[in-house]
């Protein structure tokens, strides 16, 4: 009876290489006697260049490969991809390889025979004698730089490599990995550090192997190398805070900080087309400045919703679909909308029509009006709107 060794191919748009990396991980399989190869494609949702049609089509032939669609995110599809393996498939070793064909598949014969010494834990790694990294000068210097950061911050020192995939590890290891703290479902790359480090404090014994990492064969890269040292850095901060004894959740705040700044920003935006269309009703239709508010606001609460929908909260799976989401994004800004128009209500009832004059220049009231409005109006939306609009489905 052979021993299985399942590998993890997560993929993102990688029509152009998927078929040459499954070929290529196969042909290892003469290079590991007494254990056989079964391939999970793990392929992002977004993925829309058919790719899965390729992996389906070669399923036909060969039933040791498996597919599955996942969730947005590198994580997802690794996590799934092994939680899939352990669950259908019963494997000896559980492995994950890029399916680019960056990395050199001989480095799965490196793993598997690490995990046969008894490690439970096998890095593939550019950063010992027989590892390449062919990169461009840029990506070499995050290659080297976040494995020096996280030397130092996360540890261990005597691991190099932190930023790849090619590993390997025993199922009662991945078991022992505390997934709830993973951060697993955010779509960034910080699995990889984060992963290992996890992986470190379930008791992993680790062995690093030599691992030969071109540039890319086909397709592009979903590697955001600034969004990835930001979240490298946080993480890196949250897990030393940790170490202290602090536990403050940085990386968790600082990646919902991001969220805020950018729904900060929508806000911004929004509140600019809200200011125009006050002004224009006022100046061109002279409509009172309270009524005026209330249609130059809902203007920009369509506006806002567009932006948040597609940006700000883009990764966020709901249990809601658009139409229900703008739907109660309606009804949350509703709740800003009235606020803004009791204030300018109460202000214009108090102080009238009037100018002041600024730098010589005679500015409005309404001006004032609508200013005082932002703040409250902006904390009454980002808090409902977290909390309800793009709530996230609980698992
Ligand atoms: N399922 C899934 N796979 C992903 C996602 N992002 C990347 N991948 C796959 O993960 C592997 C690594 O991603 P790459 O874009 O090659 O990242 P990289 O190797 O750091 O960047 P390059 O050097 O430019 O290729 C590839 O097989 C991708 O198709 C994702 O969000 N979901
Ligand atoms: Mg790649």
């Amino acid at each position: 009876m052979k021993k299985r060794v399942t590998v993890v191919l997560p993929t993102y748009n990688e029509k152009a290489n998927i078929e040459r990396t499954i070929e290529k991980v196969f042909e290892q399989e003469k290079d590991i006697p007494g254990f056989e190869i079964n391939i999970i494609v793990a392929d992002d949702i977004r993925s829309s260049d058919g790719t899965e049609q390729i992996v389906r089509s070669l399923i036909k032939k060969n039933k040791k490969i498996h597919f599955i669609k996942v969730e947005p995110g590198l994580g997802v599809g690794l996590i799934e991809g092994h939680k899939y393996a352990l669950e259908h498939l019963s494997p000896d070793i559980l492995a994950q390889l890029d399916a680019d064909g960056q990395v050199i598949a001989d480095v799965l014969v490196g793993l598997v025979k690490a995990i046969e010494e008894g490690y439970s834990l096998a890095i593939g790694s550019r950063f010992i004698k027989g590892g390449k990294n062919h990169l461009s000068f840029i990506r070499r210097i995050f290659t080297y730089g976040a494995s020096i950061f996280c030397r130092l911050m996360i540890g261990p020192w005597d691991i190099g490599e932190v930023t790849n995939s090619a590993r390997a590890f025993t199922p009662e290891l991945f078991r022992k990995i505390n997934l709830n703290r993973l951060p697993w479902r955010e779509p960034t790359f910080i699995v990889q550090p984060a992963f290992l480090h996890e992986a470190i404090l379930a008791g992993a014994e680790y062995k690093e192997v030599p691992l030969i990492f071109k540039n890319r064969l086909e397709g592009y890269s979903k590697n955001k190398v600034f969004n990835y040292t930001y979240d490298v850095i946080t993480y890196g901060i949250d897990t030393r805070l940790n170490s202290w004894g602090v536990h403050i959740r940085f990386f968790h705040i600082t990646r919902r900080a991001k969220t805020l700044v950018k729904f900060g920003l929508v806000g911004f935006v929004g509140t600019l087309v809200d200011f125009v269309f006050y002004k224009i009703f006022i100046n061109s239709f002279g409509i009172a400045p309270a009524t005026a508010k209330g249609f130059s606001t809902e203007i920009a609460i369509i506006n806002n919703f567009i932006l948040n929908n597609y940006w700000t909260f883009r990764y966020r799976r709901t249990k809601t679909n658009i139409w229900q989401k703008l739907g109660i994004f309606n009804i949350v800004s509703l709740g800003g909308l009235l606020i803004g128009v009791l204030i300018v209500k109460y202000l214009h009832l108090t102080y009238g029509d009037g100018f002041v004059n600024l730098f010589g220049r005679p500015i409005a009231y309404n001006n004032f009006y609508f200013f005082v409005t932002i703040p409250p109006v902006m904390l009454w939306n980002f808090t409902i709107n977290h909390l309800v609009t793009w709530r996230r489905e609980e698992n």
